[in-house]
């Protein structure tokens, strides 16, 4: 593996850097351009190269694991000490780890709807989990299948749309706990056995940790005790931003105020971190099983793997948790990509805006098939092959109908369509986004940017009504 240069680094020297995730905002003020660290793989194996490359045509396969409800920081390899996740590891350990990543939507449906149609939920009417996709939208499912790929959804899939399966080849049970088994070795079936000479597209959607919310559900109320005592002493403390913004947008203080378990003691706050990192580790162990037998396969060595998660999770940040809204605990999100020979291998990219809109462009880019009619994001291809391209100096995530983030590398702004109450954090003083800075003369000129930002941003948009399921 050659050494980084200068403007490189890797995910090792990337931690160290930063000391901890915790410091990642103000890493990213150090850190410049793209960081790709190592030269491509080593010679594959000859004969898993030859029987890979001849059922794909010198297309790749394309495996995108994702996961329900995992935060950013949610990974051990992302400098987490509070959860081991080995096999997600590997992942890192295999591509490139995007820093700057997140859902286009933190809601279940309306964020993997942006997956595989490219395009943001204003444009697909698809607000919230009990919303259709439309029926006329072009969706990556078909459109991989009408342009050569065998495509196999197997697991959470998370969206209606009419005519169209909803995409459970195993047991549909709504729990990780009970149907994750099954979607792995499900996956593990399929990646040992395939022959066929197209090339394959799989979505392995995996429920965990999205268990966390029947936990809630479990505990309306704190706890007094730790039902394992011996347990003490391996919660993680409360977050430095465990107190909130005073000054939240009045949309979301109701939801806040309403459902966010403000009443919780923090010691239940604690307890439910840990149990969040422990359906973490559960779906590590279904991803490491799917690796083993990708390993094993045929196809190890042409196959793009994607790993990334609809949302994250609030985790006791600002007393949230769940997702349903713009702070980066629900917003930011794993995304690793990885094809050994190709993209290189253990590396970090903290200085690229991206989003879950830049999924589908990805896919159909490195599948050689053309982009989804109207996609909005962009295929990471090139920032993967480290190369010089213009890239967006800000990225927009929706949440709801009126929920709206812009970020930019230094700025995040968040606000509500007609609330009066607006946010601007200094995600570089203030990665833990704690102090509101609009309405400060200071930040002024700041906050006219980013409004200017998100007023473009709704003029492009070709927006339609929802669809009730
Ligand atoms: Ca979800």
């Amino acid at each position: 593996m050659s050494k980084a240069s200068n403007d490189q680094m890797n995910r090792r020297e990337f931690l160290k850097a930063a000391g901890s995730l915790a410091a990642a905002g103000a890493l990213a003020a150090a850190a410049s351009g793209f960081l790709p660290a190592g030269a491509p793989a080593a010679a594959a194996d000859s004969a898993n190269a030859a029987a890979g490359a001849a059922n794909t045509a010198g297309r790749p396969n394309i495996l995108f694991i994702n996961t329900d409800q995992q935060q950013l920081q949610a990974l051990s390899g992302h400098g987490n000490s509070y959860v081991r996740t080995p096999n997600m590891d590997r992942l890192l350990k295999r591509g490139t780890t995007f820093m700057l990543s997140h859902s286009a939507h933190p809601v279940c449906s309306p964020a993997r709807a942006v997956w595989f149609t490219g395009r943001p939920t204003s444009e697909l009417g698809l607000f919230d989990n009990n919303c259709a996709l439309r029926y006329e939208v072009p969706n990556l499912r078909l459109w991989l299948q009408n342009h050569g790929y065998s495509e196999m959804f197997i697991g959470k899939y998370g969206i209606t749309q009419k005519g169209m399966a909803t995409g459970y080849p195993v047991a549909g049970a709504w729990m990780g706990e009970f149907s994750d088994d099954g979607i792995s070795q499900t996956a593990r079936a399929f990646l040992m056995n395939y022959t066929d000479d197209k090339p394959f597209f799989i979505s392995l959607g995996i429920h965990n940790p999205h268990d966390c919310c029947f936990w809630v559900m479990d505990y309306p109320v704190s706890i007094k005790d730790l039902p394992y005592p011996e347990l003490a002493d391996e919660l993680p403390p409360l977050p430095a931003n465990f107190n909130f913004d005073p000054r939240e947008p009045e949309t979301f203080k109701k939801q806040h105020q309403g459902l966010m378990r403000l009443g919780w003691n923090k010691m239940t706050w604690r307890y439910y971190e840990w149990s969040y990192y422990r359906m973490v580790e559960m779906a590590d162990a279904e991803i490491g099983r799917v690796l083993d037998a990708l390993e094993q396969s045929p196809h190890r060595d042409n196959t793009v793997i994607i790993f990334t998660a609809d949302h994250g999770d609030g985790l006791g940040r600002h007393q949230t948790y769940s997702k349903w809204f713009l702070y980066d605990e629900a917003l930011m999100v794993p995304l690793v990509v990885s094809w050994p020979g190709h993209f290189p291998e253990d590396a970090v990219d903290d200085a690229h805006l991206v989003s879950g809109l830049d999924i589908a462009p990805t896919i159909c880019d490195l599948a050689g098939v053309p982009p989804l009619p109207r996609q909005r994001g962009a295929s990471l291809r090139p920032l993967l092959e480290g190369r010089q391209v213009e890239w967006r100096d800000h990225v927009v995530s929706e949440c709801g109908e009126k929920g709206r983030m812009v970020r930019t590398r230094d700025f995040k702004f968040i606000t509500y369509l007609g609330d009066p109450t607006e946010q601007l954090f200094d995600m570089r003083a203030d990665p833990g986004e704690t102090r509101n800075l609009a309405g400060e003369a200071a930040h002024a000129e700041t906050l006219t940017r980013m409004k200017k930002y998100l007023e473009a941003y709704e003029a492009s948009l070709e927006k339609v009504p929802a669809i009730k399921v």
